[in-house]
């Protein structure tokens, strides 16, 4: 036991990195010491949810068969979700997974293996769950049924580009924190720039500057202006100005604003003579020639609840000013989420500002730490995915509909497509108990598959669902190497401690599974784990070597224990090259300038989604059964459902349930006082949290972030109920529209009323029956 301890023990603190943030870590046996990196001005308590993480009761010690699958074989079976499992020891259990990975290979082609895989994994880029799976399939394989896109942005990514231009240069590469703290007069926030959210960046982030940045603004006059139903959207100390419409109708307050511009005679024709095209199509629908509608200032207060008048003062408080629009990706993770993104592209070009230092349009600034930042100048390289030889995929946020309409047809950008039949799902980095919508369809939606595996280090609910469940070691169990593109500290993220029990890395894993097939060397090129290591760091040595700077060995860097690259300079990207030469460098978009209508989206004869940006009412508002908004955003405690066991985000629940708000006038109209438990419910299902009491919201709304882990419970009334708080039980799986298909989860209608039954216990931490 002793010897134990001490081979367990890391004597000094090792630096590491997470998605919230680059970090030193030692380990004694029992407790984890947890430092950010002392040049980070603003670090995120997240980390520390570490503390707790590495020998948590809920981690998996040993690979794990459920019942019904060993006893029965491969097959659609009723019971995942609720049966037990079995330990079986590694060789057997590679054996078992690799003859069935042939046999539905064989049987059925790659085209009924779905290895999308999608989650945030962890910041090593070496250790990359999702990159290795994918890796692997290609590899071993052949291919699988991919995903494209992501939760994030599943609408905005496939409708910029035909907008503007690619999301990386719209979202990463255009408006810096830097240009905001120096140059932006007005800063007009759809859906705001919750520090707790820009202070997480995939790859991880060794300085969180946001709230300097902004507060840096605010000291120079800068005026911010939050639009969102949540106050607390944008940091209390820059003051910013509030206005909270009713959710999902940004679209109509931005037309209503570009209306008074036209009306006032203030757009600035121009910028939109030299830079855009399809003014003229959008201006009929603006004033009304096409529909009989102008949507004016008056118009939109009818359908955002916002003052006319207000909205009237907004719009001409904007003209000559530097201003900076944001739409938060929150806002096209909604029914019909193209518009806001579209229409925030088209109020900056109404205003002139696209491409000037600190204004225009930064899509997404302020949801995540990676964007606003400078480019470094060398990357780190990726983990090389090989190549996929299976043509098919789906809009990420499509897998319950894949998995329960085979040969079914979809849209998607302007395709017609059908769904795959997939027989063998591999998850690895992952949590689709966590990310997606209408967990009692997505259960049953998994219910059909022959097999369905994971890789993971602790018992989520998907791993619940899973036939065969492989332990991974966390991310402070091994040496990888941290970087993202817009951070210049690349991190030597060095092992603290062993690997729990019997867990494996994922690359350990899917070596010893490739060989089994016969493809070993093709997975590995020979390779141990340290040797890709040095061989991805490498790539940027040799970067650093071209621009004759000094370039460390690969030992001389982890002997060091980071690394500092140089970064491009702050050049507006693509939208400011164009604003200076609109012939010269046009932008990458059908007409190569900005597309304030689009033939080609037109042509795609979507009545979700027309040539122009457009405002479409929800099929799902508010009724009388469910009169209240349910705003299902991320959570500050946690990235997601990562470690929601740990100590942050425990000490943050109240009675062990997640924390939803809703507006003291709402809460008394039901008798819930602060801190009683309630019960939010829909057509869907219900689900348990913790009353907080918030004047600092929208009446009509009810606000329960997502991350608790799923902990459904039969209910006689509801079906259904997640005695925990994971929002995703009452959220509906809806595409954004047949453009993007993206996922529409931030937004629900529910209804609330207070739990005065005995509260169940959590068992969402405990293990299953093994
Ligand atoms: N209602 C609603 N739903 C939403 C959203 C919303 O706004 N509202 N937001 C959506 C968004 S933007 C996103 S990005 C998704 C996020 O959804 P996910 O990315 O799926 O969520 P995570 O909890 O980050 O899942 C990562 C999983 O990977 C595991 N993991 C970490 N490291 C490793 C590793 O090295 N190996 C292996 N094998 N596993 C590892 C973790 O234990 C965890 O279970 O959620 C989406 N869901
Ligand atoms: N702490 C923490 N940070 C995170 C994450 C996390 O899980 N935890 N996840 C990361 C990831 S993967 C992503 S993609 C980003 C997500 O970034 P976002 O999607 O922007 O984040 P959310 O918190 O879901 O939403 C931001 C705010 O939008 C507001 N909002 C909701 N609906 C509307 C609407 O219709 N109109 C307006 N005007 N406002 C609305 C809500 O009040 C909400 O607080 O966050 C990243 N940062
Ligand atoms: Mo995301």
């Amino acid at each position: 036991m002793h010897m134990q301890q001490v081979k367990e023990t890391t004597p000094i603190m090792q630096p590491h990195s997470a998605h919230w943030g680059a970090f030193s870590a030692r380990w004694d046996g029992h407790e984890l010491d947890v430092r950010p990196h002392p040049a980070d001005p603003d670090p995120n308590p997240i980390i520390d949810n570490l503390r707790d993480a590495l020998r948590h009761p809920i981690r998996i010690a040993r690979p794990m068969v459920r019942r019904g699958w060993l006893e029965n074989g491969p097959g659609p079976d009723p019971r995942r979700g609720h049966d037990d499992y079995v330990e079986m020891d590694w060789s057997e259990v590679l054996d078992r997974l690799a003859a069935e990975l042939r046999r539905v290979q064989q049987a059925h082609g790659c085209e009924a293996i779905f290895g999308g895989s999608y989650g945030w994994s962890s910041a090593g880029r070496f250790h990359h769950a999702q990159s290795q799976v994918h890796r692997f399939l290609n590899t071993a394989l052949g291919g699988y049924v991919r995903s494209v896109n992501t939760y994030s942005a599943g609408a905005a990514a496939p409708l910029l580009p035909h907008v503007i231009g690619p999301m990386e240069q719209v979202a990463r590469q255009n408006v810096t924190l830097e240009q905001l703290a120096e140059h932006t007069e007005v800063v007009l926030s759809f859906g705001g720039m919750a520090l707790k959210n820009s202070r997480v960046a995939s790859g991880g982030v060794s300085r969180h500057t946001e709230r300097r940045a902004m507060e840096t603004a605010a000291r120079r006059g800068c005026r911010f202006i939050n639009v969102s139903p949540l106050r607390s959207d944008l940091p209390p100390e820059i003051h910013a100005e509030w206005i909270a419409p009713v959710p999902m109708t940004d679209t109509a307050m931005m037309l209503g604003l570009v209306h008074q511009l036209w009306a006032d005679g203030s757009l600035d024709r121009g910028y939109i003579d030299r830079c855009c095209d399809g003014w003229d199509t959008f201006e009929d629908y603006l004033t009304g020639r096409s529909d009989g509608v102008a949507k004016d200032c008056a118009w939109a207060a009818r359908i955002c609840d916002v003052p006319a008048q207000q909205l009237v003062d907004l719009a001409r408080s904007l003209v000559g000013k530097r201003v900076l629009v944001t739409v938060s990706h929150s806002l096209q993770r909604a029914e019909h989420g193209e518009q806001p993104v579209w229409m925030g592209a088209v109020l900056a070009a109404a205003l002139g500002q696209l491409g000037l230092p600190g204004g225009g349009y930064n899509y997404a600034l302020g949801t995540l730490a990676h964007y606003g930042r400078r480019n470094n100048a060398t990357p780190v390289a990726p983990l090389p995915q090989g190549s996929n030889g299976v043509k098919a995929f789906i809009p990420v946020a499509r897998i319950t509909d894949m998995l329960l309409n085979p040969g079914q047809p979809f849209d998607y950008d302007g395709q017609r497509m059908n769904y795959p039949h997939i027989r063998l799902a591999y998850w690895a980095g992952g949590n689709p108990f966590h990310h997606h919508q209408d967990l009692r369809r997505l259960a049953d939606a998994f219910r059909t598959l022959d097999t369905f595996v994971i890789n993971e280090s602790v018992w989520t609910a998907t791993a619940r669902h899973a036939d065969i469940v492989l332990p991974t070691t966390l991310t402070l169990e091994r040496d990888d190497i941290g970087a993202t593109a817009t951070d210049p500290l690349v991190i030597a993220m060095k092992r603290v401690a062993e690997p729990y029990g019997e867990s494996r890395d994922d690359y350990a894993i899917f070596s010893d599974l490739a060989e089994r097939l016969g493809r070993r060397e093709a997975f590995t090129e020979g390779l141990g784990a340290r040797e890709w290591l040095s061989r991805l760091y490498e790539h940027t040595r040799r970067g650093l070597e071209k621009m004759q700077l000094p370039a460390p060995t690969f030992e001389e860097f982890w002997e060091r224990g980071e690394l500092q690259i140089p970064q491009l300079p702050d050049d507006g990207g693509i939208l400011r090259a164009f604003r200076d030469d609109p012939e010269n460098a046009p932008l990458p978009t059908p007409s190569g300038k900005v597309q304030i209508s689009s033939p080609h989206v037109a042509a795609f004869g979507y009545a979700d989604c027309p040539g122009h940006p457009a405002w479409l009412a929800p099929r799902h508002a508010p009724t009388a059964e469910h009169p209240l908004w349910l705003v299902a955003n991320q959570p500050y405690t946690k990235l997601h459902s990562q470690l929601d066991f740990g100590r942050y985000s425990m000490d943050n629940k109240r009675q062990g349930r997640e924390i939803c708000h809703l507006h003291p006038d709402t809460a008394a109209a039901r008798g819930i006082r602060e801190g009683d438990i309630v019960r939010l419910h829909n057509e869907l299902g219900a689900v348990l949290a913790s009353a907080h009491l918030n004047p600092d919201m929208r009446k009509d709304v009810v606000q329960l972030p997502t991350g608790a882990w799923y902990d459904p419970r039969p209910d006689a009334v509801h079906g259904v109920v997640c005695v925990h708080g994971n929002p995703n039980i009452v959220v509906r799986d809806l595409g954004t529209s047949s453009l993007g298909q993206g996922c529409a989860g931030q937004i629900s209608t529910v209804q609330v009323e207070r739990f005065d039954a005995p509260l169940p216990p959590i068992r969402a931490f405990d293990p299953p029956l093994i």
